[in-house]
Parts: C-alpha cells; structure tokens; sequence
C-alpha cells in the first residue's frame, strides 16, 4: 500500500484500524480508491478520492456543495425510512471538520463511507433496472426541489452549455494543435452539419421558456446503485456536477448510458444502436418521480434533451481527441475518436427514432398522470 495514501487517511475521522488502500479503476476524471479497515471486530470500507482540480477547479466549493446535498436528503428520510437513509452518501470529515483536506502539494482528498450490499452496472439490458434507475435520477431531482439556502455552486461553469462546447471544438479544430484531423473527417463533417442542435435547449432557456432546477448532471448509468439483493434503486453516487441545471439532461445522460446497446468506448460502432424497450422503461421510470413537478414545455423536449446531451458529449469526446487528449483519461490510442464515434452512432440511431421516442415518453407521462 502507497505510504502517502496511508498518510492521507490520517487525516480523516476514520474509526478503527487501517488494513489495506486499494486502487478502484473508475471514472474519467477523479483517482478513486477503496480504504478497508478493521473497527469492533468488523471490516468497514470507504471510499478515497483525489479531486481532479484541474476539472474542478474549486474543490472546497464543490465539497460545500456535495455536503449540504447528502444532509439534506438523509435528513429527509431520517424519520420514514431509516435503513434507506444509512445507504445514502456520507461525506467523513477530515480534522478540520470540513469534507476535505488539501495535502502538502496541493491534492484535495475526500472520503465517502462505501455502499455496502450494492451495486451497479456500465451498461443496462434489463427494463426493470432500467425504470428504477430513471426513477432514482426522477427522485434525486425531487429530493433537491427543497433543498434551502443559498444556489448551489457552480462546480464547472458552463458544464452544459452545448453552444459554447461548440465553440471550444471550432476553436480546436482550427489549430489542429496534434494533426489529428485528417484521421476524423467523417466525425468533423457529423458534427458541422449537425450543428443546430447545440442551441435549440439554450435558446429556450433564454427565453424563460424551460427551468433549471437541482439536477445531477452526470446521470450515467453506472451512477445509480442497486441494492444487490432486491435490485431497488439505493443511491445516486458521483454528486461532483449537482447544480442548477435542465432536468431533461438527466433523463438524457442516462438514455444515452442505459438504452445504448454497447458500452461507450465500444470500437465496433455496428454494435450501438438506441434499445428501444430500455428507452421505453427509461420514460416511464423518470415519469414516475417527475410527472408531478415538470413543465409541460419541460416534459416536450426530454427527448430532444436525450440527443442534445448525447450530441454534447460527441462534441466533447471529439474536442479531447483534436486537442490531444488532455481531458478524459485514456486507456489505449485514440480511445477519445473511439469514445467520439459512439456518440455519433447514437445520435444517428436518435435522429432515426425521434418520432417513436416523442410517442413513448409522451405515453409514460398520461400513465404517470392516471397513477
Ligand atoms: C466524466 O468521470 P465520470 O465518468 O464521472 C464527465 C462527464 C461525462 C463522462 C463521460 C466532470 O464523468 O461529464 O459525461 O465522463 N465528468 C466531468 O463518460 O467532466
Ligand atoms: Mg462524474
């Protein structure tokens, strides 16, 4: 086990005797590793970050935030479901009593108790999983509509904002910094023609025509925890991104994880294709939770809100492939242009199926209503 790792823990108020550190191979952005300790005769696990600061470049804030989120949905359920409460995300404070502690070089470290007797999946093939993961991202919006004090931080501004994601791209393009242009013409071309998509959602909010609210902002699939033994929706990890945002991205992010028929770095593009009856179970697991508190304008555009977050992350995959892949991790050459590549397909399979997509969701919220 890593000395320093060992010296980070130190730092927290962990109780019993640390026995192991060990790496956890996940996420694009943050190092994460698994601390296993030994208190009162049992083992107990957490969970170490180190919070990439280079993406969010106001970790105190972002803790500040991620804080104040997981008190206020425990505290929620405190008197009605006790057991579901405990399963939450717990933030253990370091010495200073803050959700963090910034070591010597400048690292910010955190640590979570590990959701024990859970689990979660990278990609979705069962309907039933499928609906209650969307129902959880539908609840976790509804737990936060309450949510007092201040607006939460923006912990990466402009996280979603297509327009100007498009403009990043363009500026990248231009200057072709690794010459990498030339090995993703069709992707460029996609993406240039496509390029209408990235304002339809900004323009309406600009026009007062759709809300932000309280929304997760990285609602992948693999972000949702299921209890191991009943398969109930426990948890919603990874609260780095929950800020003021459109709650259509959420149900998006997830349809473009959860109803894709491959994983997203899948080489072979001929394997991604939009499952239709995962999408299906997507619109009526979300309904369930947000039928009540959406917009009629809101409900209108998931769909649209699908293609556009899943255009968005083509965008971004694709920039961090032009620019020589300075944002994501990678684990192989142009793992970014392979990552791109799946978005598009996606897309494509969205523009194909909009019309299908619009119906479904527009039929799980009328079931949703008569519930
Ligand atoms: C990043 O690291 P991870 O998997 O939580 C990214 C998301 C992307 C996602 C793509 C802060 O999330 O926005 O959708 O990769 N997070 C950040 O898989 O940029
Ligand atoms: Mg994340």
């Amino acid at each position: 086990m890593h000395d320093g790792l060992r010296e980070v823990v130190k730092h927290f108020h962990l109780e019993g005797t640390l026995k192991e550190i060990n790496p956890l191979a996940q996420g694009h952005i943050n190092d994460t590793y698994i601390v296993t300790s030994k208190a009162k005769g049992r083992i107990v696990r957490h969970v170490l970050q180190r919070i990439n600061h280079e993406v969010f470049k106001n970790p105190p804030a972002m803790m500040d935030n991620i804080v104040r989120i997981t008190e206020h949905i425990r505290n929620k359920l405190q008197t009605k479901q006790p057991e579901l409460a405990s399963r939450q995300l717990n933030v253990i404070r370091s010495g200073d009593g803050s959700g963090y502690w910034t070591d010597p070089e400048g690292n910010y470290w955190r640590i979570y108790d590990f959701v024990e007797g859970a689990i979660t999946y990278d990609t979705m093939d069962s309907p039933e999983l499928a609906g209650e993961a969307a129902r959880m991202f539908g609840w976790f919006q509804q737990m936060l509509d309450d949510l007092p004090g201040p607006v939460l931080h923006e912990s990466i501004p402009d996280f979603h904002n297509t327009p100007l994601r498009f403009k990043q791209f363009q500026e990248v393009l231009d200057e072709d910094p690794c010459d990498r242009a030339k090995d993703a013409g069709r992707e460029i071309g996609f993406l240039l023609e496509n390029a209408d998509i990235c304002n339809v959602l900004m323009d309406l909010v600009k026009k007062g025509d759709l809300p932000y609210r309280i929304a997760h902002n990285d609602s992948k699939i693999n972000n949702v925890m299921f209890d191991e033994r009943t398969h109930q929706g426990v948890c919603v990890i990874d609260l780095d991104t929950v800020m003021p945002c459109l709650s259509g991205y959420d149900f998006g992010d997830l349809v473009r994880t959860a109803a894709s028929s491959a994983e997203e770095d899948e080489p072979d593009v001929s394997k991604v294709n939009l499952n239709i009856p995962i999408f299906t179970a997507l619109a009526k697991g979300f309904a369930k939770e947000t039928g009540r508190f959406l917009t009629p304008i809101e409900k209108e555009y998931l769909t649209f809100a699908a293609k556009s977050i899943t255009f968005e992350q083509f965008i971004r995959f694709l920039t961090d492939y032009l620019g020589g892949d300075v944002y994501y991790k990678i684990h192989r050459p142009n793992h970014n242009l392979d990552r791109s590549r799946t978005q598009m397909k996606l897309v494509q399979s969205m523009i194909e199926h909009e019309a299908v997509m619009n119906e479904i969701v527009q039929k799980a919220f009328e079931q949703a209503g008569r519930q």
